[in-house]
């Protein structure tokens, strides 16, 4: 909340709280609000933009968090930005961001204004990068596992479609390193 003249710090501040929202399953931020997994039903917009995906999958996981992945493509002629976007593996979705921290490592964090998509560039999620963050799973993801993702668009609409879960192996990612940090460390890319 408070601006921090050290941005790594802030990060660090940043997954601790969220951490700590996993542990005790309601921090701050965290959704007893029931209205957000109900986005406006559009009813005389023009066609909704929508947004294609390409090879949508999601990260097998016992529990705790995973990320959905693929290529999205706005299917309109304007840009438009993925503002939430919300899972049938858990009431708690967010749209995350890797970032660099001052030390080199990587860190994941909240991406606050969304994911924009611009005509013509494929907006590419994957591990390494931007990501559909599923916290608190309510059940573990196994390979052959289908995860529906419903996004919600900067122009009311909402676009739903299904991740299928595939196995990664080990290395290209750390979500949560069981020690109270999040952090990634890269294999390679
Ligand atoms: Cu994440």
């Amino acid at each position: 909340m408070s601006s921090s003249a050290h941005p790594r710090r802030g990060l660090l501040l940043l997954t601790s709280v969220c951490i700590a929202g996993l542990a005790l399953t309601g921090c701050a931020g965290s959704s007893t609000t029931p209205a957000a997994a109900a986005p406006p039903a559009p009813a005389s917009a023009p066609a909704p933009a929508g947004v294609t995906i390409t090879d949508p999958w999601v990260k097998t996981a016992e529990s705790g968090m995973t990320a959905v992945f693929g290529t999205f493509t706005t299917s309109g002629s304007a840009p438009v930005t993925i503002r939430s976007a919300v899972t049938s593996a858990s009431p708690r979705t967010e749209l995350h961001e890797v970032v660099t921290g001052a030390d080199g490592a990587m860190v994941m964090r909240p991406r606050a204004d969304g994911f924009a998509l611009e005509p013509g560039t494929p907006h590419v999620l994957a591990p390494g990068g931007d990501h559909i963050m599923i916290m608190d799973l309510t059940a573990p993801i196994r390979p052959g596992d289908q995860v529906e993702v419903t996004l919600s668009l900067s122009d009311g609409s909402t676009t739903r479609f299904t991740a299928l879960a595939k196995e990664t192996s080990g290395g290209e990612e750390n979500y949560d390193d069981g020690a109270g940090e999040m952090h990634m460390s890269e294999g390679g890319a």
